[in-house]
């Protein structure tokens, strides 16, 4: 990777991870209502599994949705106005925090039910075999996801058309307040997966690189028609589960364990020793997020919410 591309990395995670930050703001100040769920601490994972991607590859993922559609290529303004629900949003303000959606961007959805999202990765991934398009499926879920009934039927399916479907598990140890050691019988997701009969990679989630290089090999498989890839992505989630949860259930001691592997100061002093690059060009593109998300904000509060009349609108295709 060019001096370029590892700025945009740099960019990208630093906007997921500020966009977080005031995401947590406006919801303590009770603009954003519902559930709503940060992925801070989780970056390297998302932007590494999607970095190989093309436009026209398509993304699912879970509820915690926000740095999905933001480093697909999603504008922070309509993100921001959507968790506001306001009409300006991605889907209107009809979704909220857990549904981003832009069929532009190919970013078709955060789920909110826990496995939800495997079964449409499995119809997208049908589709693009039955119409011979050359597009490959990523779909991203949690730990939990993988003690769901439908999980194991996607897996299964995918595996059995060879359906060109990249499965991308986010191991953040916990299933809200349980852990995996409380909840799976199996700790391993990659032992779980391998009854699928593809292949199978644990990957450190922290890193950027590590995550970036494995999704590329499994990408590249799929493209090939030669079926789906399963990623185990060790990671973890710095806030509760949802903004609700004080994470009361995870000692001072595990979460600084996980800090010191955050993957930002990881990906900068990466490209520091590799370009010679200083804190003056880092703190330049901090400042174009800050303004971007300031930006944001303030659209955000511009707006309003969708005449009611305009409520089932959208439901069903015309
Ligand atoms: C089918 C279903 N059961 C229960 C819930 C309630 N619920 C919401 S999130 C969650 C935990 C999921 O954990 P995991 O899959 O590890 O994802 P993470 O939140 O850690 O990213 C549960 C049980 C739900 N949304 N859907
Ligand atoms: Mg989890």
């Amino acid at each position: 990777m060019n001096k370029k591309e590892l700025m945009d990395v740099y960019y990208r995670m630093a906007l997921a991870r500020s966009f977080e930050t005031r995401v947590a703001e406006q919801y303590t100040k009770g603009k954003i209502g519902g559930f709503c769920h940060l992925y801070a601490g989780e970056e390297a994972v998302a932007l590494g599994a999607l970095w190989s991607l093309r436009p026209e590859d398509r993304v699912v993922g879970s509820y915690r949705d926000h740095a999905y559609f933001l480093m697909r290529g999603g504008d922070p303004k309509t993100a921001m106005a959507e968790l506001f629900g306001h009409a300006d949003g991605c889907c209107k303000g009809k979704g909220g925090s857990m549904h981003m959606y832009d069929a532009e961007i190919n970013f078709l959805g955060g789920y909110a039910i826990v496995g939800g999202m495997c079964p449409i990765a499995v119809g997208l991934g049908m589709a693009a075999k039955y119409r011979r398009e050359d597009r490959v499926v990523l779909c991203f879920f949690g730990d939990g996801a993988t003690n769901q009934g439908v999980y194991h039927e996607a897996l299964n399916m995918a595996a059995l058309y060879e359906l060109p479907v990249i499965w991308v598990c986010e191991n953040n140890h916990y299933a809200i307040g349980s852990s995996v050691a409380r909840s799976s019988a199996e700790e391993s997701m990659v032992r779980k997966a391998k009854a699928y009969g593809m292949p199978t990679h644990v990957v450190d989630g922290m890193d950027f690189f590590k995550m970036q290089s494995v999704a590329e090999r499994a990408i590249r498989r799929a493209r090939k028609g030669r079926g789906p890839s399963f990623i185990e992505a060790m990671c973890y989630r710095y806030r509760g589960h949802s903004m609700s949860d004080p994470a009361t259930y995870r000692s001072p001691e595990e979460v600084a364990f996980w800090k010191k592997r955050d993957p930002i100061p990881r990906i900068k002093a990466a490209i520091g020793h590799d370009f010679e690059i200083g804190e003056e060009e880092f703190a330049v593109v901090d400042e174009r997020v800050r303004r971007e998300l300031d930006e944001a904000v303030a659209f955000a509060e511009a707006g309003s919410e969708l005449p009611v009349e305009r409520l089932y609108e959208d439901v069903y295709v015309d």
